[in-house]
C-alpha cells in the first residue's frame, strides 16, 4: 500500500541521508504508517542492502557509517512513538540490554530495547562495547529478570559466552535469564553457550522475554 514510501525510506539509508530519513519517518507517522512497519519494511531493508554491498566491496566503511547515521535519525523520530505505548503500563520485568565487548554495533540492540519498553518492560541499555562484568554488576544492582546480549561480529560472539560464564560465577544464575541475538548469532550457538534463549529479531525478542518471565 505504501510501497513508494518504503522504497524512499530504503533509499535514504543506502544514500546515508539523515535529514531525508528523518523527514520520511515523520511523513510515515502522518500517513498513519505504524512505526514498527516503517522500521521493518522501510529502513531495515536499506541497512541489509548496505551490508550486502559492503560485503561485495561496492560500499566502504564511511558509507556504512553514513547509513548508520541515517538509520539513527529515522529511529529518533520513530522510537518515541514506540516507547509511548509502554509507558502507561506497570513494569512487566526488568531487562538489561547491551552489545558485547569489542563491538560497537548499536542499532539492532537499541531496537530490541525500544520494543521491550513498548511492551511494558523496564529496560536499562548499557550501550555498546560492554564487558561481561558490567552486565553482571548491572544485573545484580537492578535485580534484573533478563540480560540481553547483542553481537554483530563473528569475533565478538564469544563475549556472549563470557556473559553466561560470569553470571554463573557470580551466582546470578538461574534467577537471571540470558538471551542472545545479532546477525551472526544462531539458536544452535545460544544452546551451545548455555543461554536461555535466542531471538532472530526484535519482535521475537519480546515474545521470548515474555515467555521466560512467565515461566
Ligand atoms: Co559493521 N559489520 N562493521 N558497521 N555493519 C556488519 C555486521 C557486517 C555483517 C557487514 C558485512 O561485512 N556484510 C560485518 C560483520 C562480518 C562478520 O563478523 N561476520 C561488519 C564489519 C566487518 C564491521 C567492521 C569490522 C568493519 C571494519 O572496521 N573493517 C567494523 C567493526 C566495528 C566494531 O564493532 N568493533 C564495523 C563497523 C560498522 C559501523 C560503525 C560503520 C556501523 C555501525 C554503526 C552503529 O551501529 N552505530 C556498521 C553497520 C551499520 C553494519 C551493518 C551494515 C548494519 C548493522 C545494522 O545496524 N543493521 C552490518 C551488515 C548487516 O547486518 N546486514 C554490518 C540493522 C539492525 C536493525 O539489524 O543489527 O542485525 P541488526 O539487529 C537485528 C537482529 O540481528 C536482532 O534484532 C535486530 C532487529 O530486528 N538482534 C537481536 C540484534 N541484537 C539482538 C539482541 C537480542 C535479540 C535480537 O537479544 C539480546
Amino acid at each position: 500500500m505504501h510501497t513508494d514510501h518504503f522504497t524512499a525510506m530504503r533509499q535514504s539509508i543506502i544514500d546515508g541521508a539523515p535529514e531525508s530519513a528523518a523527514a520520511l519517518a515523520r511523513q510515515a507517522l502522518e500517513l498513519g504508517i505504524a512505526a514498527l512497519e516503517a522500521i521493518d519494511q522501510g529502513f531495515v531493508p536499506g541497512m541489509t542492502e548496505v551490508g550486502a554491498e559492503y560485503a561485495q566491496r561496492r560500499m566502504f566503511l564511511p558509507d556504512m557509517l553514513a547509513s548508520a547515521e541515517a538509520m539513527k535519525a529515522a529511529m529518533s523520530v520513530l522510537e518515541p512513538e514506540l516507547t509511548r505505548q509502554g509507558s502507561q503500563r506497570p513494569a512487566a520485568g526488568t531487562i538489561i540490554v547491551g552489545t558485547t565487548k569489542g563491538d560497537i554495533h548499536e542499532i539492532g540492540k537499541t531496537l530490541v530495547g525500544t520494543l521491550l519498553t513498548a511492551h511494558g518492560f523496564k529496560v536499562h541499555d548499557l550501550g555498546v562495547d560492554v564487558s561481561s562484568e558490567q552486565f553482571a554488576a548491572k544485573a545484580r544492582e537492578l535485580a534484573a529478570d533478563v540480560v540481553g546480549v547483542s553481537a554483530l561480529l563473528t569475533t565478538t560472539m564469544r563475549g556472549q559466552r563470557s556473559v553466561v560464564e560470569v553470571l554463573e560465577r557470580e551466582q546470578l544464575r538461574p534467577r537471571v535469564k540470558i538471551i542472545v541475538g545479532g546477525a551472526p548469532v544462531t539458536r544452535q550457538w545460544a544452546e551451545e553457550i548455555g543461554a536461555d534463549g535466542y531471538a532472530k529479531d526484535a519482535i521475537s525478542a519480546v515474545a521470548l522475554v515474555q515467555n521466560l518471565i512467565q515461566r
